[in-house]
């Protein structure tokens, strides 16, 4: 008989990678999505799979709805993906975030407990936990310190997974994952906001685009290799925590000058501080430019993992690299600009 999976946050970037590898894999996949005004399966139809999931309605602010689907459906698994997952806007919402992103975890972890303790928990936890980080690259053993309502909100679900995991026996697992992007990743987040926004500038629907600290440095993989890895770590026979990684840093700087060549313009770097520009060396024009109102309250400048236990413990290796991903990005944006077919 096929296994049963729940997937929290099901309409978001990760939730539509890993239901199409749990399909894949013959598994029933249940998707739970908070209500909304309007259709919110555009990154499931455009992996092509909107019509293979069932859906579900979940919020989890709200114990006895978690209960409820989680009684009805008897998933073995539970991939625990919904949250408030925007470091910016976290700062302004800290509250919503501990409750979806913090108790959420409790909530789901709960269920769990007094329903079926054998149902096997993936929790979606973040570099963003190490935050002012006291060792490079950060593994499973690097010390905490976060420095954002969105970090703080994760840390205390970390730990509780961990706890649940020893008090309770269950065979919750917690993922550290560093950056993973993809042409579904969300707008708001720089990878993307950097590649919509210059295929927009390249097919003259704007005239440039502003970016806030562009020196800081992130790990970036590509989301569909990091979900094998979250479906690996409910596998292995021991649940534990894990890092995915790519281990390599690079910044955003580096991130917007290899989109910026994909799209056709060869970016250099003029001026300082907020009056930094990127010019288009071909034309001379100005297409990125410094906007303080992105910068962060407070600043995580450097992340960068080491998957190592990852890939020894779980065999998980990652297929996709930084120009690949980015390349890919930024093809993808180019042909929505194009055609103006914002879909997500
Ligand atoms: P995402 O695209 O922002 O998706 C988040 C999902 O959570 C969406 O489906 C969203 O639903 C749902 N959600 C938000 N609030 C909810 C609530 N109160 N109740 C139920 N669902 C709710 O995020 P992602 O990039 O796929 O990331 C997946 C998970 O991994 C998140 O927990 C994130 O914090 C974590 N993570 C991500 C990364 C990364 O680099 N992508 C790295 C480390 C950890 P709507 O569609 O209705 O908004
Ligand atoms: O920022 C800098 C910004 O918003 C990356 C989430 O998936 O990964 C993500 O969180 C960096 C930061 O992602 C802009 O200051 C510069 O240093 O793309 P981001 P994030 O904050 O790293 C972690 C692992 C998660 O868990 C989260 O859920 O880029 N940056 N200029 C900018 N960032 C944004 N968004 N916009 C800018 O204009």
């Amino acid at each position: 008989m096929s296994k049963t999976a729940l997937i929290t946050g099901v309409s978001g970037q990760d939730g539509a990678y890993l239901a199409r590898f749990l399909l894949e894999l013959g598994y029933r996949v249940v998707g739970s999505q908070r209500r909304s005004s309007s259709l919110n399966t555009a990154r499931l139809a455009y992996l092509g799979i909107e019509k293979d999931v069932e859906y579900v309605d979940m919020d989890l602010v709200e114990i006895t709805n978690v209960m409820r689907v989680v009684e009805e459906f008897e998933p073995d698994e539970i991939y625990n993906l919904a949250a408030q997952s925007f470091v910016g806007l976290s700062f302004e919402q800290p509250i919503y975030t501990a409750d979806v992103d913090g108790l959420g975890v409790t909530r789901l972890l709960e269920s769990i407990r007094v329903i079926n303790s054998k149902i096997k928990f993936y929790q979606a936890s973040t570099s963003e936990m190490f935050g002012s980080v006291e060792q490079t690259p950060q593994t499973e053993n690097t010390p905490f310190f976060p420095r954002n309502p969105y970090g703080i909100a994760k840390l205390y679900a970390h730990w509780m997974t961990t706890n649940y995991r020893e008090t309770h026996g269950i065979h919750a697992c917690s993922g550290i994952l560093f950056n993973h992007e993809s042409p579904l990743r969300g707008r708001e987040f720089v990878t993307r906001k950097i590649t919509s926004q210059l295929a927009m500038v390249k097919h003259g629907h704007q005239d440039y685009m502003s970016l806030g600290n562009i020196d800081a440095k992130r790990d970036w993989g590509f989301a569909g290799d990091y979900v094998t890895g979250m479906w690996r770590m409910l596998q292995s026979e021991k649940p534990g925590s894990y890092v995915l990684a790519t281990g390599e840093a690079k910044s955003v700087r580096d991130f917007a000058q290899v989109a910026a060549l994909e799209l056709g313009f060869d970016v250099v770097w003029v001026g300082n501080g907020v009056d930094e520009r990127g010019v288009d060396r071909k034309t001379n024009r100005t297409i990125i430019t410094i906007d303080p109102k992105y910068y962060r309250p407070i600043v995580v400048e450097s992340l960068v993992g080491s998957p190592l236990k990852a890939e020894m413990e779980l065999g998980w290796t990652r297929k996709v690299g930084f120009a690949e991903l980015v390349g890919a990005m930024a093809r993808s944006d180019d042909k929505q600009a194009q055609d103006r077919s914002l879909a997500f």
